[in-house]
């Protein structure tokens, strides 16, 4: 009996040690936010990691949903993180304002450029839209990898349970269970 006690203190511990830090996520809307660490990674990837934690890159498409992000998803973060926004066919060099587009397919009917911004800054073909704390977290058409520090996931359903603490929940489960059942075969 002793032992089986034992063993439940110490699996409830590795489970609380083992357990992944995990990014809070906010919600809004009906809709999840989360931010994803991961410096310098480009658009594109960012938006297939987004749709494979079973969302999207987060579109801002209002006042309110843009102060949310940026004093509530963002209130502990530093750098640039992309979003779903991205510029359409040979808009970007051309006219750095035109033919920008949601990952979602809402309408692009708000923005909140930074001052000067989207510029293609020294010449640079920035097409996807980047929301950065060196501006206060307006927005950025940014194309310089250096500058981006991660990316903001928004999703109509909660966050995926990361695998390390889903494996550690489901195997302390499991030894509780097992040892529940010898305590009733006593
Ligand atoms: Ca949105
Ligand atoms: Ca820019």
């Amino acid at each position: 009996m002793r032992n089986i006690l034992y063993l439940i203190i110490i699996v409830l511990f590795s489970v609380v040690w083992l357990t992944p830090a995990y990014a809070a996520s906010y919600s809004f809307g009906g809709s999840d936010y989360w931010i994803v660490e991961s410096a310098g990674i480009s658009w594109e990837d960012a938006k297939v990691a987004a749709e494979d934690a079973g969302g999207h890159l987060a579109t801002i498409t209002s006042a309110a949903e843009d102060a949310f992000v940026s004093s509530g998803v963002l209130a502990n973060s530093n750098g640039e993180y992309w979003l779903g926004g991205f510029q359409r066919g040979d808009n970007s060099l051309k006219k750095p304002a035109k033919g920008w587009n949601w990952v979602t397919g809402e309408d692009w009917n708000y923005n909140n450029w930074f001052t000067d911004e989207p510029n293609n800054y020294l010449g640079r073909d920035e097409k996807h839209l980047g929301i950065w704390s060196r501006y206060d977290w307006k927005w950025n058409d940014e194309g310089y990898l250096n500058n981006i520090t991660g990316y903001i996931v928004e999703s109509e359903s909660p966050p995926p349970v990361p695998l390390p603490a889903a494996i550690w929940l489901f195997t302390s489960g499991l030894l509780v269970a097992s040892g529940l059942r010898r305590i009733r075969n006593r």
